[in-house]
């Protein structure tokens, strides 16, 4: 952390800017250097341009003018010569003191003045020439002497631009330049290699920091990707945070972080130096379990389920916090890719969190698990889709009796039977489970009163049976659509609403009782009952006997094994139906098995009784049959209400 914050320091906004701006500086410090030494370097080369040109011009033009005055002065000079030679060292003195290519001759040192003075020199030899041509000797002498020196003058302007002191100065401050240039040059190379080096530093940090969590300091998803393979003996293990995204809306994105870390840490606490923990995302963290004998797997796995399990305090409140676990076991045989092995651990998490469990561990039953759950699924879609597919569902009927009749059959709870073409039976509760989690809850309930209605209205409009058709509600139906469903789909095709009791357990009640009660006070407007299914098998029994407004009570069986034999069961079953008859609920005694049980359940008094005593439970038409039995009898059609012996 401390070498973490330290490198944070070096890749400040500060540093960088500084960094920065000091190559910038020398950069330009060269670039300016380069201009000039440039500039200086066109100096001296136009300098020695002009000497081994102009200047060498000038000398020869010059001496040849000396020639012919030297002819002249002997009397045998050609005066055409003499005057052609006169012009043209004066164009040339011309040239040098006006000219614009000139202008760097004569800004070096002071030429321009010895130019100068040359020329006015030479313009004062026109006069004594001019009369020495005519022949007149006035005044020769002198001239020639004052040419003599003007001469002398001349080619020492030359020599002073070619060689000396002038060349050798201009030539060492070339050097020097040259000499800063290549210091800087230096300098330059060195700030670009410290930048070079800050930059590879800046990217190795920016690699590490990209694979670190920003929250735990953890390895992140960045990290797990990077992973070229994992040791076949080590178990993959997915964790992750339950309603975390509940926490995040509860107590905000401050809230959330302080739940991750305490996961991090309860997690890291359990895990050995061997073991490798990866935060893949806010609420999810991967584990690389160190190589174990597959037996040992499990407890591992449950260690780390505990270890999570834990009262999160946040301000006043306390989360009970806890984690899924998802496990691909080590692996026995070929190694396989380890991506497989990552997403069959995940896969085992998902089930796990769909199933309600705290851990699955990948392995041959739970992926054929998986695999038929693909395929119930797929049967239920088509199903419902009125395709032909491999899944069947069909209806049973069992029958409910009067406990004072065995005879009079007051109705029957709709059951559910499914079967697969290639899964064979399936246990419908599995189907209904499964309905629930894929959001498939509300169309098997659509699908199930249609049939219903289908199958039994003819009970009701030929025969004018007025005995109840207990149906099983699952949670999703019980909403305020259900109302809705229940015209369209039972009512309306004709099943009396008299005839109707829907059955809710305590499972699917644990929602709002006042919820669930506006629900059962609208049906029964309609005429419709209610039954508590499954009564004793729950948590919170008498709660929900207490809080919901249902009309039966569903004695599960587990009240009935052994009444026969355990005269305090039998007392502790009749208390129960007691405490029904209290709440003004009619009891139905679930499971009557054998003749001694419904000697028992007989003593209770005025209760119903659905069990394998009197009837299991058969196809509609089995049903049909025993209702026109001549054995049975039914309610009585005038006193369907108010009936003790069908309260509906
Ligand atoms: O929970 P609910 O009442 O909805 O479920 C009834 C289930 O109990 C049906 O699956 C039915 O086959 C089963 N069942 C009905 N009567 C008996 C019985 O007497 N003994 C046993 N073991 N099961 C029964
Ligand atoms: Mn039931």
């Amino acid at each position: 952390m401390n070498s973490q914050s330290v490198l944070a320091g070096l890749f400040s906004r500060i540093t960088v800017v500084l960094l920065f701006s000091v190559v910038g500086v020398l950069l330009s410090a060269s670039f300016y250097t380069y201009l000039q030494d440039r500039k200086l370097q066109s100096v001296s080369l136009s300098a020695l341009r002009m000497a081994s040109w102009n200047l060498v011009r000038l000398g020869s033009e010059a001496s040849a003018l000396d020639r012919e005055l030297s002819l002249l002065d002997r009397g045998v000079g050609e005066p055409a010569q003499v005057t052609l030679r006169y012009d043209v060292l004066w164009s040339r003195y011309d040239y040098l003191l006006t000219s614009k290519e000139s202008a760097p001759t004569r800004e070096h040192d002071n030429n321009a003045a010895r130019l100068q003075d040359l020329f006015t020199r030479l313009q004062a030899l026109e006069d004594p020439l001019t009369r020495r041509l005519a022949g007149d000797q006035t005044g020769w002498s002198d001239a020639m002497a004052a040419w003599h020196r003007q001469w002398q003058d001349a080619i020492q302007l030359v020599t002073d631009n070619f060689v000396g002191d002038e060349t050798s100065r201009l030539m060492s401050s070339v050097e020097a330049s040259r000499d800063r240039l290549a210091k800087l040059r230096i300098l330059t190379l060195i700030a670009l290699a410290v930048v070079f080096g800050y930059l590879a530093l800046g990217m190795a940090f920016l690699r590490k920091q990209s694979k670190t969590d920003p929250v735990t300091g953890l390895p992140n998803s960045h990290y797990l990707h990077s992973l070229g393979g994992v040791d076949p003996r080590i178990s993959i293990i997915t964790c992750a945070i339950q309603k975390y995204t509940l926490v995040l809306s509860e107590y905000g994105q401050e809230g959330a972080t302080s739940l991750t870390r305490a996961f991090a840490r309860k997690l890291q606490r359990e895990l050995s130096a061997d073991d490798q923990l990866i935060q893949v995302s806010a609420s999810e963290f991967v584990i690389l379990l160190a190589p174990l004998a597959p037996e040992f797997v499990e407890s591992s796995v449950y260690q780390l389920v505990s270890a999570t399990r834990f009262d999160w305090r946040i301000g006043d409140s306390v989360w009970h916090a806890s984690a899924v676990f998802g496990v691909a076991p080590p692996c026995t045989g070929k190694a396989g890719d380890w991506q497989i092995r990552y997403q069959q651990a995940h896969r085992a998490l998902v089930q796990a969190s769909e199933e309600n469990q705290s851990y699955f561990i990948d392995g041959e039953a739970l992926r054929r698990r998986i695999l038929e759950e693909r395929q119930i699924h797929a049967g239920l879609l088509n199903l419902f889709n009125e395709e032909p597919g491999a899944l069947m569902l069909r209806l049973v009927y069992q029958p409910i009796v009067s406990a004072a009749d065995v005879n009079l059959v007051t109705g029957a709870e709709v059951l559910l039977r499914c079967e697969h073409e290639s899964l064979g039976f399936i246990p419908p509760n599995r189907v209904v489970e499964l309905c629930e989690r894929y959001g498939l809850g509300e169309q098997l309930g659509c699908w199930l009163f249609r049939r219903v209605a289908a199958e039994t209205r003819q009970l009701y409009s030929g025969l004018r049976y007025t005995g109840n058709l207990s149906i099983n509600l699952n949670p999703a139906m019980l909403s305020m659509k259900l109302i809705g469903n229940v015209e369209r789909l039972l009512l309306e095709p004709g099943i009396p609403a008299a005839a109707l009791c829907m059955e809710i357990t305590e499972d699917n009640a644990a929602l709002e009782f006042g919820n669930i009660n506006d629900v059962i006070e609208a049906l029964h407007g309609l005429g419709i009952t209610f039954a508590l299914d499954d009564f004793g098998t729950g948590h919170s029994s008498l709660e929900y006997v207490r809080e919901l407004k249902v009309d039966r009570l569903k004695i599960d069986r587990c009240f009935v094994e052994g009444i026969e034999l355990d005269a305090n069961k039998a007392k502790f079953l009749a208390s129960i139906v007691a405490m029904a008859n209290q709440a003004f609920m009619k009891s139905v005694i679930e499971g009557v098995e054998n003749e001694l049980q419904w000697q028992q359940v007989q003593s209770f008094g005025d209760v119903l009784v659905q069990g394998y005593y009197a009837h299991k439970p058969m196809s509609f038409n089995d049903y049909l049959a025993l209702l026109l039995d001549a054995g049975t009898r039914w309610p009585a059609p005038d006193s369907a209400r108010g009936n003790a012996e069908v309260r509906v």
